[in-house]
Parts: structure tokens; sequence; C-alpha cells
């Protein structure tokens, strides 16, 4: 049974990962974070208790920003494959905290190659890169285009992507960079703008608010769905040789069409909830992300299934359950927590 080392795996694409790999028969193990509250949501229906037989998923803690102990884990799992998604993933955030996000997000990717290269373990090494490395270079964006990052997150990842290359020249290390665009699901961080939006519009529906506050409207994104993405990682991972691939679906909306979209497909009118809060701008913002991901479909035989229309149709449809749940607390009496986050 192959083994299979996921960093992240609470998130978005670590819980859809993490189920692709059980599919696959993985044992699969994850790096996990203390917290004072259960932050396991997203895989709570693939864990089963480790003193069950037949357990095929293991959680361990730890903390990308302490090298000694993925050291330890990494060199008594001994994963066949390593997937590290872990980061400071908000770009926003990353501007209020730059010097936490390059640690985690830039360093913590040193931390794993180094415990690979010390451990000599013999492994594939996913860097989970983004197209936010981009930033103001102008569409479409491939493997050919060069960086030119517009936040500490994306300097933070331009670092992560070139010490990947470095281990795997300087090293023979298997590394591999997945540079994929902004990828959504249901299970989306619900500060990242296409979930904010869905989670608000569903709210709206049901009168549990009225207002949503927004930042740039005009900002474009290739926006594909996270379940697709994650099988380019895999792929990835079973070539013979390591290399870089876009993942994209070769589509740019605005944030404006995307609040449209959502807004009409409820017989909403956006114009009458949607308010544009200043709070919200970048210092610096990334205005058109369009990637052409022509290389991974005729290496990989990647190509996207779900295209922008199902993304939002999936995407509303699992925020209305939510907020039918809320409006029946509301109708028996409790408090509705629809109040702004904080970014
Ligand atoms: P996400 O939902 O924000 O998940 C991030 C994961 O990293 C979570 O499991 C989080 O743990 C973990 N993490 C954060 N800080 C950590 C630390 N100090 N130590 C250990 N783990 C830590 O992100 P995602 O959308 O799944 O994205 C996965 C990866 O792909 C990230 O590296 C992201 O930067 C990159 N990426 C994402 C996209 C996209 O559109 N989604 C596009 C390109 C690249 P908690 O659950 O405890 O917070
Ligand atoms: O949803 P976003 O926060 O995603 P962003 O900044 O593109 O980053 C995401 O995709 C990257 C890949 O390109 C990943 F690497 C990264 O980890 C993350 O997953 O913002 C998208 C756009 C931006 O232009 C932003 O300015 O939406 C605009 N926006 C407008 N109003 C907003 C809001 N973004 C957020 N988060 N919240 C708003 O209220």
């Amino acid at each position: 049974m192959k083994k299979a080392f996921i960093t992240g795996i609470t998130g978005q694409d670590g819980s859809y990962l993490a189920e692709l790999l059980l599919n696959k028969g993985y044992e699969v193990h994850g790096l996990i974070r203390r917290s004072s509250t259960f932050n396991t949501d997203r895989i709570d229906h693939l864990y089963r208790d480790s003193h069950e037989p037949n357990s095929k998923i293991f959680l361990h803690y730890g903390d990308l920003s302490v090298s000694g102990q993925i050291m330890d884990l990494l060199h008594s799992i001994e994963p066949a494959e390593i997937y590290h998604l872990g980061a400071q993933s908000h770009v926003r955030v990353s501007f209020d905290i730059p010097e936490y996000t390059c640690d985690i997000t830039g360093l913590g990717t040193l931390r794993i190659l180094e415990a690979i290269r010390k451990s000599g373990i013999k492994t594939k090494f996913y860097q989970a890169s983004s197209s936010e490395m981009f930033g103001a270079a102008p569409p479409p964006q491939s493997e050919k285009t060069i960086f030119q990052p517009r936040s500490p997150y994306a300097a933070a990842k331009v670092f992560a992507y070139y010490i990947a290359q470095n281990y795997r020249d300087a090293y023979g290390i298997f590394a591999s960079n997945g540079i994929l665009f902004n990828h959504e699901s249901p299970r989306r961080g619900e500060t990242f703008v296409t979930r904010k939006i869905t989670r608000a519009a569903t709210q709206i529906k049901l009168g549990l608010k009225d207002k949503l506050y927004l930042g740039n409207l005009e900002a474009k994104r290739d926006w594909g769905f996270a379940g697709d993405y994650v099988e380019a990682m895999w792929l990835m991972l079973q070539q013979n040789t390591p290399d870089d691939y876009v993942i994209a679906t070769g589509e740019t909306y605005s944030v404006r069409e995307f609040v449209q979209r959502v807004f009409s497909k409820l017989d909403l009118d956006y114009n009458k909830h949607v308010i544009v809060d200043p709070r919200y701008f970048r210092p610096t913002e990334v205005d058109v992300l369009l990637g052409d991901a022509a290389k991974a479909k005729k290496i990989l035989g990647w190509k996207p299934k779900v295209n922008f229309e199902k993304l939002i149709d999936m995407m509303i449809a699992s925020d209305m359950e939510l907020a039918k749940k809320e409006k029946t607390l509301v109708d028996a009496g409790f408090p509705c927590n629809s109040s702004e986050r904080m970014t």
C-alpha cells in the first residue's frame, strides 16, 4: 500500500486530495495544527479512529514553523509521495502578517525539502505553487511567463517555487511545482471572495442578512473546481520525471460577473445588496489571471471537468443548505452569526 503525507490536510485542497488518495487505496498521513477549537471539519467524514482496524488515515500534530518534527515524521512514515499544501494562503492577510506568511508559506517548503534531503527517504514532492506568483504579468500566463509577484504571499510562493526547483537540480529530489490558478468549492474558506459571495447571497435570499461588503469588483480570475485540481496534483507525482505545470480552466471572469451571476440565479439584484468597502482593497492588486494549461493537457492528460456555471451552482446549492439550517435556528430564537468576517 502506497503511503502519502499531506501538509494542509484540513484545508480545502487537503480534504479533496485525502479523499482522492483514500479512494485509490493509499494510506494517508496528514499534518494538523493543534487548535483550541476543532479544525478538522473538512475531513471528519474521512477520519476513522486509529484504534479501529483498517484505518487508512492518520493525523499527526505539527507546524510548518518547526523543522525537527517534520524530519522525525518523514523519517518514521517514509511516504512515497508528499503533497505540501500547508500555507498561510490568504493574499489580503499576507499584507497584515508578512513575516509570518513568509515563514510558513516560503520557509515551510524549505523545511520539508531539507527534511527529505537529510532523512534520505526516497519520495516524490509536490509544491503547491500559485498563479498569484504571476502578479502583474499580462495574460494568458503559462509555465514560460516571468513572475511579477504583487503581495508578500506571492513573494513567499516564488521563493518556495525556486527552492523546490533548486533541490531538484542540486540533490536530484523529485520535486514538482503545480502552478494552480484559483480553485473553489463548497469547502472554500469563507473569507475568499467566491465563497464569501455564495454564503452571503444565500443568507440574503432567506432574509438572514441584507448587505454584502466587498472590495475590488473589477479583478478577474480563472476559477476552477478544487476537486478537479487535486487530480492534477496526483498526476504530477505519477510521472517518471519531475516538472512544473500550470493548472487552469482557460476562462476568466471578474468578481463583478461572479456576484452578478450568483445573485441573478437567486432572483436577486446585486446592486441592491452589494456595497464596496475599501477595507477589502489590497495595497497592490493582481488585475487579471488567465491560465494556459496546454502543457498539463498534453503531458498529464488533465483537463477540468467542472465549468464556471456548474461551480457556481454547486456552491450555491451547498450554501443554501447551510442557510436553511441557520434559518431554522433563527426561527427558533437563536441568534444568526451573519456578521462581517475580518477579511
Ligand atoms: P487553505 O484552505 O487555506 O488550507 C491551508 C492549510 O494549511 C490548512 O490545512 C491550514 O491548517 C494549513 N496551515 C496553515 N498554516 C499552517 C502551519 N503553520 N502549520 C501547519 N499547517 C498550516 O488553502 P487551500 O485553498 O486548500 O490551498 C492549498 C495550497 O494551495 C496552499 O498552499 C495555497 O497557498 C495553495 N494554492 C491555493 C489555490 C486556491 O485557489 N485554493 C491556488 C493556488 C495555490 P488549519 O486548517 O489549521 O488552518
Ligand atoms: O478570493 P480571493 O481572496 O483570492 P486570491 O487573492 O486570488 O487568492 C487565492 O487564489 C490564489 C491563486 O491565484 C491562491 F494562491 C491563494 O492562496 C488564494 O487561494 O480574491 C480574489 C479577488 C481579488 O482580486 C480580490 O481583491 O477578489 C477580490 N475581492 C474583492 N472583494 C475580494 C473581496 N477578495 C476577498 N478575499 N474578499 C473580498 O471581500
